[in-house]
């Protein structure tokens, strides 16, 4: 069995040929999937009306009620795009919530899976729209808007704020192996980002012990990028939904992380 976890696919209302490579990839996976994690911005918008699904995504959230049916367990870690996840993620699928982070054990190995959109301590800005967007004012005004024109508006803000989020910010590598560092200093033997749109695999040693930071890039070149966390097989993977074949991209040995460094 291994735990899959995906990143920053941005579904759009509109983008029918990545919603149905993401049905495709959850189908793939199934047969071996017994906990999958979403690190936030699955949606390029969501928000949790209380008696609402947006139709237009169905197809996904079909497929994942069937992979919850069949008893795998979801996790989802809120990103900078979808952070009021509702009735549908919080009771129906369900889905256990995460707004920040957590530190989770799989099969011994202590795991920190977060979003990372606060990882780069330099944008103070970014916190303080953070906190007013997450706001229980805001909540209840999107609430009062009818959900056609709320969802309009947000999906148009999400799409700006994308480019804003991976034009800026040179020093977030840096940003994260020292927010990395800082998680494995704690305890964690592998920590696991998104955010960033860009594929870091980085082995580190902290206090004699191997540890190892992984970003999931989300999307590129048409192929779906996901980690498998798997007693033989676990690594970071390129999914190519045309041919329904998967690539290694980065491999690694589940086991040994945490473990101590020879000489
Ligand atoms: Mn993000």
């Amino acid at each position: 069995m291994s735990l899959i976890a995906i990143s920053d696919l941005h579904l759009g209302p509109d983008d029918d040929d990545l919603k149905a490579a993401f049905v495709e990839l959850l189908d793939f996976v199934t047969p071996e999937v017994d906990s999958l994690v979403i690190n936030g911005d699955l949606f390029s918008f969501w928000f949790g009306y209380p008696d609402v699904i947006p139709y237009r995504y169905l197809t996904v959230l079909a497929k994942m009620l069937e992979l919850s049916d069949r008893g795998v367990n979801f996790r989802y870690f809120h990103g900078n795009h979808d952070f009021a996840m509702g009735p549908f993620f919080e009771t129906y699928l369900p889905a256990a919530i995460y707004s920040d982070f957590a530190l989770i054990d799989y099969q011994g190995t202590n795991v920190h899976f977060e979003h990372g959109d606060l990882i780069n301590y330099e944008d103070t800005g970014y916190k303080l729209l953070r906190k007013v967007v997450r706001s229980k004012p805001i909540n209840w005004l999107f609430k009062a808007v009818p959900p056609h024109i709320g969802l309009g508006i947000a999906n148009c803000c999400a799409h700006i704020s994308r480019k804003y989020v991976i034009g800026k910010n040179t020093s977030f590598y840096y940003c994260c192996l020292e927010s990395a560092y800082r998680r494995m200093r704690d305890g964690a033997d592998l920590v696991v980002y998104g955010h960033g749109h860009r594929t870091i695999f980085r082995e580190m040693v902290i206090c004699r012990k191997k540890k190892l930071l992984v970003m999931i890039p989300g999307i590129k070149r048409s192929e779906i990028y996901f980690l498998r966390l798997s007693g033989e097989n676990s690594g970071l993977f390129a999914f190519d939904p045309e041919i329904r074949q998967e690539r290694v991209v980065h491999s690694f040995d589940l086991n040994s992380l945490g473990k101590a460094v020879e000489g």
